[in-house]
């Protein structure tokens, strides 16, 4: 039983809300230990093909929990290499979406920036304002947002701390769509089962290829991305897409 995530499970889809409303949704060491304790359980099963990750209309996640960060001391941040567990949750390699509702700030931007994508609400906003507290980003905020809208706009949301509304999130490629706030929810689990039906296997090689594109030059990325293309020519899932294609019936992926 968790206490400050709820998860519930649909038609592949398994959707995380975090729960901690009277915080806004802040990451507590509670929060993120229970993440990292039920997601990747479920990111196994053959069941989930899609996470979806929430808050509330008010804020996905407001930040790290400051109350509890007030304390902390950099020889217990450095031994215990604060934060690098949640590597865990990115690597995980079924599809996440982030839906979010209101504020995504600081740690609640990063949560969001680590899945593959997000859908926002008109009203979201967005913003790394961790220089306000005499601190930087710590869960690769400086590093995931300078990849996903350039370095001129990553500089100006570390350096200002300013709140970016979600039109200007769409413009710059932060987020991959913006609803109308009542349809965040809706739109992120319609994409969470389009996504279930396809086969496991491949919608997780997507995830390699495209984040293979941050890591690696052009040259290298396309032939990563052609030797992946071939190997799905072994599958029998190829197979039944194609067939279906040409069938005019819908494909029954069964993940080999
Ligand atoms: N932590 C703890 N409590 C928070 C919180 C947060 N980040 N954000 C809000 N709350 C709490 C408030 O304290 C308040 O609690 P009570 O006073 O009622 O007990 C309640 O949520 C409602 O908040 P407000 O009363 O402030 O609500 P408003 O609507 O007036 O304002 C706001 C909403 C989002 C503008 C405001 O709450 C705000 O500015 N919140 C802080 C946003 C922020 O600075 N976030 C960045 C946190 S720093 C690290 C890795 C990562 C990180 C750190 C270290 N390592 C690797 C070591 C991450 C750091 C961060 O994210």
């Amino acid at each position: 039983m968790t206490k400050t995530i709820e998860i519930t499970q649909k038609d592949g889809v398994v959707l995380v809300r975090l729960n901690r409303p009277k915080q806004l949704n802040a990451l507590n060491m509670e929060l993120k230990n229970e993440i990292l304790a039920e997601l990747p359980k479920l990111d196994k099963d053959p069941s989930v093909r899609c996470f979806v990750l929430t808050g509330n209309e008010k804020a996905f996640a407001a930040g790290g929990d400051i109350k509890e960060m007030s304390v902390l001391s950099y020889a217990k941040a450095a031994a215990e290499d604060y934060f690098s567990d949640w590597d865990v949750f990115v690597n995980m390699r079924t599809p996440k979406i982030a839906a979010v509702n209101g504020y995504a700030l600081g740690g609640g931007c990063e949560l969001a920036m680590m899945c593959d994508f997000i859908i926002a609400g008109e009203g979201a906003q967005f913003g790394q304002p961790e220089i306000k507290l005499g601190i930087i980003a710590g869960m690769g905020g400086s590093q995931r947002m300078t990849k996903l809208i350039g370095r001129a706009k990553s500089m100006d949301m570390h350096l200002t701390g300013r709140m970016m509304p979600a039109d200007e999130a769409l413009a710059c490629g932060l987020v991959a769509r913006v609803v109308p706030d009542d349809q965040v929810l809706e739109n992120a689990l319609a994409a969470g089962v389009q996504i279930a039906a396809y086969s496991k296997p491949v919608t997780a090689l997507v995830r390699d290829v495209v984040n293979r594109a941050d890591e690696t030059s052009l040259a290298e990325g396309l032939f990563f991305e052609r030797r992946v293309f071939h190997s799905l020519f072994s599958t029998e899932d190829q197979k039944e897409g194609m067939n279906a294609f040409i069938e005019k019936r819908k494909p029954n992926f069964k993940d080999k």
